[in-house]
């Protein structure tokens, strides 16, 4: 093998090719690099020889070197790039991920069928023009009760079991409660909106009641609602969730803060009026309390009764959805079973 003091070229080029194929990492390139390319790599120390040739051969020698310098330069970037390619590919196939490998499945939640039918609820009393009016859980006995006709040692108290925080509030037992605060900031204007949310009794837990429940409270209030009004209202909202051709009784009621008030059924949408065990076989099932809004409750609410008329309802979304979906005890609402939450996916 040439040495950098031999100074037969051509056997110097055919050292240096050599080297270069068999570099096969970019590190190894750079060793050539170093080798012979750099400022004290081995061409230039072959022209240092220079001076051992006979003057005549200088010229000729000189031209030479540069030419391997030239050529070996040459070489040397394309098997740069050419083992940085390589070792790109190697590096990707390497990385690489086999996307033919089946998918483990993510499990997904879903939502609860309390929310999908109170969405479904809200959805429709939106399209007939009714907005959401957000009201307080924790709620002062004023609002709760006192202002809706209700003062102190009313018997009708005894009607809803509280949960008292202190002597003057309470977690709401009804949506009603928002009634005069929605009045209150409505007022003077005409209003029109449902306020939904969470309610709360201190009751026996049964198949049919739980000690927190949702409701979806309605209230319109104009100078010229009737109780035809609130009829209309409440059939295309029964049309509307359950079917064109759904059937709506008005059953005269008592609540202190309407008058008249009404309880309204609905022909039994799982036996169509024939008499099933959800409807206990009268073929009709209770959907909410309504009436017009009482004058009392209408002034301290700031509409002088003389001018204005209001309506109001009031369901529960639970027992909705127990008659929706067939599901016999309100307990497996909130037993968070998921046999029970993975049918509503
Ligand atoms: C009221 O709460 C009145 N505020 C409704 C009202 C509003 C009347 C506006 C007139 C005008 P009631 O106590 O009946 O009424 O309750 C209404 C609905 O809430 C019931 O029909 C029922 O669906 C639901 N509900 C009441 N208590 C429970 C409970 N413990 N568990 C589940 N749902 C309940």
């Amino acid at each position: 093998m040439s040495t950098p003091d031999d100074l037969d070229l051509a056997a110097q080029q055919a050292n240096a090719l050599q080297q270069l194929d068999a570099a096969e990492t970019s590190d190894a390139i750079e060793d050539f690099y170093r080798a012979w390319l750099a400022p004290s790599g081995a061409t230039t120390k072959l022209k240092r020889g220079i001076g051992r040739l006979a003057p005549a051969d200088r010229a000729a020698f000189g031209k030479n070197v540069n030419a391997l310098h030239t050529l070996l330069e040459e070489r040397f970037q394309q098997r740069r790039e050419h083992v940085k390619t390589r070792e790109l590919a190697a590096r990707i196939l390497a990385e690489a991920r086999d996307v033919t490998l089946p998918a483990r499945p993510r499990p997904t939640g879903g939502y609860h069928p309390v929310t999908l039918v109170m969405r479904e609820v809200l959805d429709v009393f939106q399209k007939m023009g009714f907005s959401v009016f957000e009201s307080p859980h924790v709620e002062l006995d004023e609002f709760n009760f006192g202002l809706l006709n209700m003062p102190e040692n009313h018997p009708a108290r005894d009607m809803q079991d509280t949960f008292y925080l202190d002597t003057e509030r309470l977690l709401r037992t009804h949506t009603s409660a928002g009634q005069i605060r929605a009045m209150r900031a409505m007022h003077p204007n005409p209003v029109r909106v449902v306020l939904p949310g969470l309610c709360y009794r201190n009751e026996n837990i049964t198949t049919r009641s739980e000690i927190q429940f949702h409701q979806v409270e309605g209230l319109l209030v104009g100078r010229s609602v009737r109780m035809s009004d609130l009829k209309g209202v409440l059939l295309q909202y029964a049309r509307l969730l359950f079917g064109s051709d759904q059937r709506v009784r008005l059953r005269g009621s008592y609540f202190p803060f309407t008058e008249p008030s009404v309880e309204v059924d609905i022909l039994c949408t799982l036996c169509g009026g024939a008499g099933c065990r959800v409807c206990k076989h009268t073929g009709w099932l209770e959907l909410l309390g309504a009436g017009m809004v009482h004058p009392v409750v209408l002034a301290n609410g700031g509409y002088d009764p003389r001018e204005w008329r209001g309506f109001a309802f009031g369901m529960g979304i639970e027992r909705t959805v127990l008659q929706r979906y067939d599901i016999h005890d309100i307990r497996y609402l909130f037993g968070n079973d998921l046999r029970l939450l993975e049918q509503f996916r």
